[in-house]
């Protein structure tokens, strides 16, 4: 299983840098666009921003299939790794999904199973999970009884 994944992350063009800064976890490149996972915890979105933030980085935007595709094996990759902060909320409109960052529309979704439930009426932002059948699960966006790492996106090549 894991030599699978190993391949596939390989097919996707996935390059490994060695120098790695210790709040980072390995990242990978998909054309102009350079992603990591966070090697810490945080149960708030805003948290999460400023996260990538610091490193001229956003919180991971899910705009194609492609994409999803490849972050969901990078994610995969890490089993321990459940749940990951990505870009996208609908405190505005419900169940219509547009990224903090830009306010566009969020390009792709791909929902796990059962969701989006919008639980309590309080689900407003966005986790990558490895959950149930994989994929997108709407979450709360201030979460204290859960902290998870993020995925961050960043404009530039490794
Ligand atoms: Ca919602
Ligand atoms: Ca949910």
């Amino acid at each position: 299983m894991k030599m699978l994944l190993i391949l596939l992350l390989l097919t996707l063009n996935v390059v490994y840098s060695s120098i790695l800064d210790a709040r980072q976890l390995d990242r990978i490149s998909l054309g102009s666009k350079t992603y990591f996972i966070s090697n810490i915890l945080v149960d708030n979105f805003q948290a999460a921003q400023q996260f990538c933030n610091s490193f001229g980085a956003y919180v991971a935007e899910v705009d194609t299939e492609r994409e999803f595709q490849l972050l969901q094996a990078f994610q995969r990759y890490y089993p321990a790794i459940q749940s990951l902060y990505i870009s996208g909320t609908d405190c505005a409109s419900e169940n219509r999904w547009v990224h903090q960052r830009t306010g566009a529309q969020v390009g792709f979704l791909r929902w796990t199973t059962g969701q989006p439930s919008n639980t309590w009426g309080i689900e407003n932002c966005l986790e990558l999970t490895l959950a149930y059948a994989t994929g997108m699960n709407d979450m709360k966006c201030v979460y204290p009884e859960r902290p998870i790492k993020i995925l961050c996106e960043k404009d530039a090549s490794i």
